[in-house]
């Protein structure tokens, strides 16, 4: 008999359990896997393992480059074992799976090109649906180095030292009623977004989580980016390059 082994979904709605964690914790960490750099199945999933023992609250799946579905999909089932909710986190339509729980339904704000303010949201938005994923309405901004994200969403990165465009960017976002707004310094940025910068922005919003990643590499970095009113962080690099040390982050900022 052939039988086929599907891995049950997280149980539960994925946004209600990121406002729980925020209510409860007073910030969120969400460990990011890019699907492209991934050589070694089975040391991600003991890798997850211990960062989800660690505290990790959930892990984003996302990358500028070299993503494809079946690539995803290998990377969810990887993670599955860690218990923790998976969330898409997709540079472009070929950042989707049908094996997630939710997705990060981003428009980059600071994009001078439509397609990645609404265009590959409108081709998006029907296989969402087909595939059952919850949507989590994400502004996406782009500040400082950009990255590959920054490059390839031809975004015009905010400059850090002027934060009250930051503080624009984030109101629009929030009276768009969306969700999430997600601070993006780029992945491997040099620096995180200063502190000052995300106290300016959490000051200004209300009703929005604020999500902050690029460059987040030392617990006390992590631990001031917190406490200047970030609801969720986000580390990749850090876990691919030393786990150890993402593990120590965690949970210095759960602990904190
Ligand atoms: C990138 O914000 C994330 O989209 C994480 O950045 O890889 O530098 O941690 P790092």
């Amino acid at each position: 008999m052939l039988r086929v082994v599907m891995r049950m979904r997280w149980r539960g709605k994925v946004g209600e359990y990121l406002d729980k964690v925020v209510r409860d914790y007073g910030v969120a960490h969400l460990s990011l896997i890019d699907p492209a750099k991934v050589s070694d199945l089975s040391g991600l999933a003991n890798v997850a393992r211990k960062l989800a023992e660690a505290g990790t609250d959930a892990f984003l799946i996302g990358g500028s480059i070299g993503v494809s579905e079946s690539d995803i999909d290998l990377v969810v089932n990887a993670l599955r074992e860690s218990g923790k909710p998976i969330i898409l986190f997709p540079g472009n339509v070929n950042g989707l799976s049908k094996l997630a729980d939710a997705v990060l339904f981003m428009s980059l704000l600071n994009s001078d090109d439509p397609y990645y303010i609404i265009g590959a949201q409108v081709l998006g938005a029907p296989i969402i649906k087909r595939y059952g994923l919850e949507p989590l309405p994400t502004a996406y901004i782009v500040v400082g180095y950009g990255g590959a994200a920054g490059f390839i969403g031809r975004a015009r990165p905010l400059p850090v030292d002027k934060d009250e465009l930051g503080v624009a960017y984030a109101l629009a976002a929030e009276y768009l009623g969306m969700k999430y707004i997600y601070l993006e310094a780029g992945s491997g940025s040099p620096q995180p977004i200063p502190p000052k910068y995300v106290r300016s922005i959490s000051s200004a919003i209300s009703r929005s989580y604020l999500i902050v990643g690029g460059g987040i590499r030392r617990s006390d970095d992590a631990i001031s980016i917190a406490n200047a009113g970030a609801n969720m962080i986000v580390t990749g690099n850090l876990i691919e390059e030393n786990p150890t040390s993402a593990i120590e982050l965690i949970k210095a900022i759960k602990h904190r």
